[in-house]
């Protein structure tokens, strides 16, 4: 009994260690999947043929979707490109590690501290070759960029594809242009947006390809459908939903590429590939934006429209085929869940906000949603709305709903639950401000990048 139990310290003591990020360094368990996160653009919860879009195509996601699982109750930590991204790579609510006051513009020189960890971090400690293709909006300044964040490669734009002139008017006189990196240098400006959703699934195949012995983390954030929408010549007024529906399709038409280029190295049946998209559709761009579905709001609303959005996570030696599930995840719990993928859970040397959602993803029976309740923090920063359990309570107006029986947030039950509204007021301030007397800050000039965060 003893000398199993030093057999086992001994085991551990060799398996984990601590890397300069501060995350434990593991040896991955022979069995821990290949990753492919695609984070795309803007995209709203009814923009796939899968979720009932009468007019857009998407017969590679729907295929993914059979052969994975969708969950329905995903949602995003905030609904605007930066703080949903800084949630996403790190786990934590944007509120918590600075990063929750809307967008980051061509001149703010901050951006995600490097003292976080990220994904990409938490991964590459565990042996994984890590990219970034796409967009990367958490900062542009030196040292604030993915290779400076556990990526080994970036290729892509460092902001929103509308912080550019391209599709401006000589009128509007816009200072800033879009540049286009490789790794930490500026080879292009300006480039052709048409070329995008392309050159980033082909370089997705290329890192496949060129890591397909080793274990890979590739983070694929298409700029699009970000306005302004761009697609390459042969999708051209293919869709009948017109031009956005012609940029989804060319997405769409990329995950097919991707998906063979895994089968064709027999590696599809060990990579976990997840599809979502970083907020809520910009309705107020009429045509130019997506559909939310059913749900009321889009981007840049704590309505469901706003950060409700699709997933999609396919890994057929694990997660059962054609699986649907309504537990409520959100976009922190992808550290811990990815982490823990690998063979051994995630422990963070400080406070994050997900939770492992493994058993949910893979529907173990009776799983349940770990996260009991959910802050919903506006564009700008402040708390607006909490979710506990099928309730949902806005704070600004007061009004309630259950967004279970009602996804449309259609039906204010404020009247006739008075208590209800009153304990979820008094929890959402309890738990935000928790939050707000723990914040470590987002990095903020040059000068400072490198400091600690405390
Ligand atoms: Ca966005």
């Amino acid at each position: 009994m003893i000398a199993s139990h030093l057999i086992t310290l001994f085991a551990l003591a060799l398996a984990f260690g601590t890397s300069a990020t501060g995350t434990q360094t593991v040896t991955p368990a022979p069995e821990a999947p290949n990753i492919i996160l695609v984070f795309v653009d803007d995209m709203g919860y009814g923009d796939l043929s899968s979720a009932g879009h009468p007019t857009i195509r998407t017969p590679n996601l729907d295929r993914l979707a059979q052969r994975g699982v969708r969950m329905t109750q995903f949602v995003v930590a905030c609904s605007v490109c930066s703080p949903s991204r800084a949630a996403l790579l790190t786990g934590c609510y944007p509120r918590r590690i600075g990063m929750h006051k809307h967008v980051i513009f061509p001149p703010d020189r901050g951006g995600l501290n490097p003292s976080e960890i990220t994904l990409a971090e938490v991964l590459k400690d565990r042996g994984y070759a890590t990219a970034c293709f796409g967009k990367w909006h958490l900062g542009h300044s030196s040292g604030l960029l993915p290779l400076n964040q556990g990526f080994d490669e970036f290729v892509g734009i460092p902001y929103s594809n509308d912080m550019s002139r391209a599709k401006r008017s000589p009128q509007d006189n816009y200072k800033y242009e879009l540049p286009f990196f490789v790794g930490n240098e500026v080879v292009e400006w300006e480039p052709n947006q048409a070329d995008f959703t392309q050159r980033f699934t082909g370089e997705t195949i290329r890192f496949i390809k060129e890591h397909k012995d080793e274990r890979f983390f590739i983070y694929l954030a298409h700029p699009m459908p970000h306005v302004p929408l761009f697609r390459s010549k042969s999708f051209e007024g293919q869709s009948p939903r017109g031009i956005y529906g012609d940029v989804i399709e060319e997405i769409d038409a990329g995950m097919g590429a991707i998906m063979a280029t895994l089968e064709d190295l027999d590696l599809r049946e060990n990579t976990l590939v997840i599809f979502t998209s970083d907020n809520g559709p910009w309705n107020r761009l009429k045509l130019m934006g997506g559909s939310a579905g059913l749900f009321r709001g889009a981007k840049g609303s704590t309505l469901e429209g706003g950060h409700r959005v699709p997933f999609i996570a396919s890994w057929p030696r694990r997660i059962p085929e054609g699986s649907l599930n309504h537990e409520f995840i959100t976009a922190m719990d992808m550290l811990p869940t990815l982490a823990a993928t690998t063979g051994i859970p995630y422990v963070s040397p400080h406070q994050i906000d997900g939770h492992d959602v493994g058993d949910l993803l893979m529907s173990k029976e009776g799983a349940r949603s770990p996260t009991l309740s959910f802050l919903y923090y506006a564009a700008r920063g402040p708390l607006e709305a909490i979710r506990r359990g099928p309730w949902k309570l806005h704070l600004k107006n007061g009004t309630l709903f259950n967004v279970e029986e009602d996804p449309s947030e259609a039906h204010n039950l404020l009247l006739r639950l008075p208590d209800l509204v009153d304990g979820l007021r008094d929890l959402a301030h309890r738990l935000d401000a928790n939050i707000v007397s723990e914040v470590r800050p987002r990095a903020e000039n040059g000068d400072d990048l490198f400091q600690p965060a405390r």
